[in-house]
């Protein structure tokens, strides 16, 4: 116990802390420049200096500790001089304009405070730089803080910033010596975040209106659910900043959370329902477009059945929303026909998962990962596709020396701060798996006492593995054995082990085998029910889990339970029969809508069409459906070839809702503006179509809160997750009564199923997607840090600058041989169709492989992806095609279409 007083009052204190610390927890105040709770203190500016009884000198609060006795005073006149003093000293380093023009900077509230002008002129010796086109930098009103440079280091990890020379001589510049926009910087805004003056702002193209609100909300790109607070100017969202107290991104966002908002004011944005005859869309009264979907789709149900209808969700649309278009699907539609786009990512996750463990999501939490001494990741890149998880991955590396393997056909960033990177050739996780199994039971180090208590079948796995030496598995996928051993020893014996995993394991025909493979060695090592352990899918859109969470699965209802599981308390929730067929996934949509035997679909925030593999076969199924209705904020690809009827919704910005992140956490999103023209929410747009087909007291709710009371009587294991609690602080289920404080930790002492997982077997099938002479090489297809998925989103932000197009990546040695130049055109053609792109010469991937991404619709590169699924959920294989590549002439590049 430590005892001291603060200007009189006294204080105990049970741990160590600053007096920084413990003046702010006493009540009093002490003003601070260089200070930023995110970061160890850095002690350069001198403001928050206190008097301490005894001492000759002021002390330095944020990084002295307090000690037994102390008596320490924050507002005696000296101090208070010595404050201003300090000041008014840098007063003369601001310009009013800046000061004026940036009003919220933290040294610009002081200055108003203490009622102190700026006197600074603009620097002459120090140029604007505004290279980057999120960020502007105007070194001349840097008063050298350095919160800028340790932010960068120490939350984000990328080392931008540098201190040169020092004293009255410092100046702070980014990697590159000369231009941000030149550097290493990826957009994140941390350190325009930080900054207390106008050194660093953002350069959103709202700059100079005032907020006049923020409002605190989820983000609505990624499956990490970063907290930020949106800043309204104008009635637009004009900023947005992180929220320091999230328990996920903990005052950090990436770019596309903080600077990806615009698209919301696109000039595209759409405001009213339209319907399409031919090519022209004309514009709809809410009344007449909802009675053309009512007339459809009762005719097509009178005349074809329920089953030739079929509903999509939207992994981008908020829980309340997706529990309704599953209840309309199977109450009003009378199907079971629903699926969303967790089919084509982690479907096959949530089925092993399920399977093996009795949970269809992660086992742990992103708070595992500070508690972790190996981290696996595997076919996952999260600095650019989960950026805040990502530099939380590499900061523990950093700071705490834990061990990270990764396992990665591509020299990925986070590869290259991995302990072990796992170049496996693409295609081949089973061997490399069971490899790691192989060497974990030979050399002793399984986890016995987990393995007696909690794990079935060992005897049979035991016999299984033998055969999978490191040796065999390194003629297949490449990765030496002695690596593998490494790997397996490191996972196994540097615990806890966690893993993370993406798209990379997933989206191949073995890819839920590929997950049971990934359990299979959590299992027999114990890295399961602990802190920093466990099997973790790196989900993909903010509320894909949530989707599929709420029933938007053909064979699951809200909860993930089996439809037979909880028929009875369904039906009398939702006063209705359950439809009894069995419903079609997503694939299985298309294939009957290629059959003939499905005629229409509603298609909520999804743009299909040029996301599913093989485009030409997807058109081929839209080309046979009599009735499509697409709702989203823009005339996606498939709105242009499909839709009948268009219907303009919300966006994430101006709606109440909810959605769940990756670690199972239910999180608020708020409303911070109306939605344009004649937009609405998807909520009201699905109650709104209940209500004309006949099933309006089914489906009347006032408000989303009210819609999520309904989905916690259906769903017991969130009964204890009310919008009251949520306020605060979002919920991780299981949370099965208001007293319960919720689940980081998933079966901890017992599984879904019961006490005991079994092992599963799995043997090797290679993909029919093979090299041939004369398609000699494997594309592996993926994402980029500045785009999101279809781009329908991000092509419509200032993130376009950074990201404009989508490149062929390929190795040095095979574009010399191919004569392939490095931003040259080629063509990329498969066995099911070709593109034309440029190439990007890179050491990122390895002979024979290529990578590209899929966000530019002017390439629509799923025309080259291939028919192949996973053999059990149906995921398309994304991840491996056989390919050719050839040269083209620069003038043959379709770059003269116009993007969004
Ligand atoms: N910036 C950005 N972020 C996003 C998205 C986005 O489009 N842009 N999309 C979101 C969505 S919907 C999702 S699902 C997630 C996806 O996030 P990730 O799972 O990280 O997705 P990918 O980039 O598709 O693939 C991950 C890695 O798998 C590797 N890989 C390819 N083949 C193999 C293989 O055979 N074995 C192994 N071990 N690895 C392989 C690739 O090289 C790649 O680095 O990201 C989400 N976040
Ligand atoms: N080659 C290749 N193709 C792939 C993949 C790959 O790795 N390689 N990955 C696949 C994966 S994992 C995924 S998840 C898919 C992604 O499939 P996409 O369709 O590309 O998903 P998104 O771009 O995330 O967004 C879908 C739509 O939701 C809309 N939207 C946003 N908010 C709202 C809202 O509140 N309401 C409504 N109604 N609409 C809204 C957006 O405008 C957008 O049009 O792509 C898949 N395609
Ligand atoms: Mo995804």
């Amino acid at each position: 116990m430590i005892r001291l007083t603060i200007n009189g009052k006294d204080l105990e204190l049970r741990k160590q802390e600053t007096i920084l610390d413990a003046v702010r927890s006493a009540g009093f105040d002490v003003p601070t420049l260089c200070f930023d709770e995110r970061l160890d203190p850095i002690g350069s500016c001198r403001l928050c200096s206190v008097e301490v009884e005894g001492e000759s000198h002021p002390l330095i609060a944020c990084r002295t500790p307090v000690s037994d006795g102390m008596k320490i005073k924050t507002d005696s006149p000296s101090i208070e001089a010595f404050r201003r003093t300090l000041l008014r000293w840098e007063a003369q380093k601001i310009s009013i304009s800046s000061y004026l023009g940036e009003p919220d900077k933290e040294l610009h509230q002081l200055l108003r405070a203490h009622d102190l002008q700026p006197s600074g002129k603009r620097r002459r010796d120090k140029k604007l730089d505004i290279s980057h086109p999120l960020i502007r930098v105007d070194m001349s009103q840097c008063i050298d803080c350095l919160r800028c440079v340790h932010i960068c280091n120490e939350v984000q990890g990328q080392f931008v910033w540098h201190v040169l020379d020092r004293g009255t001589d410092m100046h702070i510049v980014p990697d590159s010596g000369t231009t941000l926009g030149t550097s290493s910087c990826v957009g994140c805004g941390a350190c325009v975040d930080t900054c207390p003056t106008g050194a660093l702002t953002d350069r959103s193209e709202t700059n100079g209106s005032s907020i006049s609100r923020w409002t605190r909300t989820t983000c609505a790109y990624c499956g990490v659910g970063c907290e930020l607070e949106v800043g309204i100017a104008a009635g637009r969202v004009a900023r947005a900043r992180p929220v320091i107290a999230s328990p996920v991104s903990k005052g950090h966002l990436c770019s596309k959370g903080r600077y990806g908002f615009s698209f919301n004011h696109a000039s595209d944005r759409q405001e009213r329902p339209l319907a399409k005859v031919g090519r022209t869309w004309t514009k709809l009264s809410w009344d007449a477009a909802l009675d053309r979907c009512a007339t459809e789709f009762q005719r097509i149900s009178a005349t074809h059945g329920p089953d030739a209808l079929a509903v999509l969700g939207s992994a981008r649309a908020t829980n309340e929303e997706n529990y309704l278009a599953q209840k309309f699907a199977r109450v009003v539609l009378g199907t079971n026909n629903v699926d969303c786009c967790a089919r084509v990512c982690h479907t096959p996750s949530a089925a092993a998962l399920k399977t093996m463990l009795g949970a269809g999501a992660a086992t742990n939490s992103f708070n595992d990962i500070e508690a972790a001494n190996t981290i696996f990741v595997f076919g996952a890149n999260p600095l650019e596709n989960h950026p805040v998880v990502g530099a939380r991955i590499r900061q523990h590396v950093l700071k705490s020396g834990a061990q990270l393997i990764v396992a990665d056909p591509r020299l990925t960033e986070l590869a290259e701060a991995a302990s072990l990177h796992l170049r496996l050739r693409p295609g081949t996780n089973i061997p490399l798996l069971n490899a790691l199994a192989n060497v974990i039971v030979t050399d002793g180090l399984v986890d016995h006492q987990f393995v007696r208590d909690r794990v079935a079948e060992w005897d049979e796995f035991g016999v299984f593995i033998k055969d999978w030496t490191p040796e065999r598995a390194e003629k297949i996928c490449g990765v030496p054995a002695d690596s593998i051993r490494q790997a397996a020893r490191l996972y196994a014996t540097a615990k806890p082990s966690i893993s993370f995993h993406g798209l990379g394991l997933t989206e191949h025909t073995q890819g839920t085998e590929g997950v049971m493979a990934l359990i299979n060695l959590a299992l027999i090592t114990g890295n399961l029910g602990k802190p920093g352990t466990g099997i973790n899918p790196l989900r993909g859109q903010n509320n894909v889990q949530g989707a599929a969470q709420m029933g938007c699965d053909p064979s699951t209802l809200t909860g993930s339970v089996a439809i037979d599981e909880r028929r009875a308390l369904f039906e009398s929730v939702w006063n209705a029969p359950l439809p009894r067929s069995r419903g079609h996934n997503l694939m299985a949509m298309m294939d009957e809508a290629a059959a003939g035997r499905l005629k229409a679909m509603w298609i909520i925030g999804y743009d299909v069409l040029p996301t599913l593999a093989n485009v030409s076969a997807t058109r081929r199924a839209f080309r046979n459906l009599e009735f499509v209705v697409v709702q989203d904020l823009f005339i996606t690809n498939t709105a242009k070839v499909a839709a009948n009827i268009f219907l303009p919704a919300a966006s994430v910005f101006e709606k109440d809702g909810t959605f769940m992140n990756a670690e199972r956490r239910v999180q608020r999103v708020r409303k911070a503006i109306e939605p344009p023209g004649e937009a609405r929410a998807d909520w009201r747009i699905i109650c709104a179509l209940a209500e004309r087909m006949g099933h309006g007291s089914r489906f009347r709710y006032d408000s989303s809160p009210d819609i999520w009371n309904e989905i916690r009587e259906v769903w017991p294991e969130a009964a204890g997750m009310t919008y009251e609690r949520m306020e605060q602080q979002g919920l991780q289920w299981p949370c099965r009564s208001q007293d319960d404080p919720g689940t980081e930790i998933l079966h901890k002492s017992e599984f879904g199923r019961g006490p005991r997982a079994a092992l599963r077997r799995i043997e090797f099938q290679p993909s029919p997607e093979q090299v041939s002479d004369e398609f000699p090489f494997l594309l592996s297809t993926g994402r980029n840090l500045y785009q999101f998925n279809s781009g329908t989103m991000t092509m419509r932000t200032a993130n376009r600058k950074l990201r404009p197009v989508d490149v062929l990546d390929i190795c040095a040695a095979d574009a010399e041989r191919l004569k392939v130049k490095d931003g040259r055109p080629v063509r990329l053609r498969s066995r099911y169709g070709s593109v034309r792109m440029k190439a990007h010469v890179t050491s990122t991937v390895g002979p024979g492989e290529l990578f590209a991404t899929f966000h530019d619709r002017r390439i629509d590169l799923n025309r080259v992806t291939g028919p192949f699924r996973d053999n059990i959920v149906q995921a398309p294989e994304y991840k491996v095609t056989a390919v050719c590549v050839t040269p083209l002439e620069k003038t043959a590049v379709a770059a003269t279409k116009s993007q969004p």
